[in-house]
């Protein structure tokens, strides 16, 4: 490595990751080892993000980038330019498990090579910028983890695919192990202490069904109570519930989810809806009670109820994490232009409403 001035860099931009069959409980709080598979998809385009219309967001990511230098002294982090710490055991487990891929690095233009022993000695910095709400259950540690460990991977030249820099993103967040594919992404269970054999598949590409349209409607964009991760490990101590759903439910509806993404929008809706519900149900299981929905998720999931069964078959499908806020999937743009008109008819902002900081849940109905 020499020793001249330089700073190399890499970005990396990350949609987030919406669950339609939830991960939900650990079997390592370490390693991050779920109990259940878990299906999410990876919009392969933006989502659409509404507060109210007319504000509407057509980008909904994580951007990161990651440098690293002679100069700097010690790895440090900003997340939307608010620098925190990077001791935490999640973090380190990245770092290092990418260090350890990492081979050497040339760039003629810049004078710069560094082998693959340097990357033990070189700090690096990372810029994080989510532009959506931060821990307010919209997967922000989904994308987030993601992006960083596929920019730091690119950075160092890592050469592993995909599926194995899914197994490093698991151990920054469970959800990031989703992350790192577009399309419809399962997250496999595995059954090795170590954690080699649980990662990610790819069961669709992001080309197979992208006339599917997400909106997701901001009820809140306040931080949650309780994190997921606090959660989870409460549910698994506390709720009797989440073992039934463990054993006798999550399995076989990832079967039928797999099925149904063959382009079968009824099943995907029924299923998507039916583990949301029960994710939350779980939640209320589980002591003390997690409430992470709130009275206007309530009543979007009844409009859309009553909106599908008007029709017969379902048009829209809803899910929730561990938040308020509806990521609503539209079967087509013809369906998605009807649920914006709807939920503007439903949440209509009052008169003198700043529409730059109104959320649906301010909404007098
Ligand atoms: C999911 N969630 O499948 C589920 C649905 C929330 C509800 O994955 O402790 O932030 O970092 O592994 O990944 C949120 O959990 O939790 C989550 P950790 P994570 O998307």
């Amino acid at each position: 490595m020499n020793q001249k001035k330089w700073v190399l860099m890499a970005t990396a931009q990350t949609p987030t990751n919406i669950a339609v069959i939830k991960y939900w409980g650990k079997r390592d709080e370490t390693l991050i080892l779920t109990i259940t598979a878990a299906i999410g998809m990876r919009p392969w385009f933006y989502p659409l993000m509404i507060s109210v219309s007319p504000l509407i967001q057509t980008t909904f990511c994580t951007t990161t980038t990651v440098a690293v230098s002679p100069l700097f002294h010690q790895d440090r982090m900003w997340l939307n330019g608010k620098e925190m710490s990077l001791s935490g055991i999640r973090y380190q487990n990245c770092l290092r498990e990418i260090r350890s891929r990492a081979n050497d690095v040339e760039d003629e233009k810049k004078g710069i090579k560094i082998e693959k022993k340097d990357w033990e000695k070189l700090h690096v910095h990372i810029a994080s910028y989510n532009n959506f709400p931060t821990a307010a259950g919209l997967a922000s540690s989904a994308a987030g983890f993601a992006c960083l460990v596929f920019a730091l991977a690119k950075l160092m030249n890592v050469k592993d695919d995909e599926g194995k820099l899914s197994t490093i993103a698991r151990q920054g967040s469970g959800s990031a192990c989703r992350s790192l594919f577009g399309g419809f992404v399962k997250w496999i269970t595995g059954n090795k202490e170590d954690g080699s054999d649980s990662f990610s598949v790819q069961l669709a590409d992001e080309k197979h069904w992208d006339d599917l349209v997400i909106i997701i409607a901001v009820v809140s964009s306040r931080q949650k109570e309780t994190s997921s991760t606090t959660g989870m490990r409460e549910s698994v101590e506390t709720s009797m519930f989440i073992e039934h759903r463990a054993k006798d439910v999550v399995p076989q509806r990832i079967i039928q989810m797999e099925e149904a993404i063959t382009r079968d929008f009824p099943s995907v809706a029924r299923l998507t809806c039916a583990d949301s519900n029960q994710f939350h149900a779980v939640c209320l299981d589980t002591c003390p009670p997690i409430f992470y929905m709130n009275d206007t998720s309530h009543r979007i999931i009844s409009y859309v109820e009553k909106w599908n069964r008007s029709e017969g078959t379902p048009q829209v499908a809803y899910t929730f994490d561990a938040g308020p806020n509806a990521v609503l999937i539209a079967r087509n743009r013809n369906i998605a232009t009807q649920l914006l008109q709807r939920l503007l008819f439903y949440f209509p902002p009052p008169l003198d409403t700043d529409l730059n900081s109104y959320v649906l849940g301010d909404a007098s109905i």
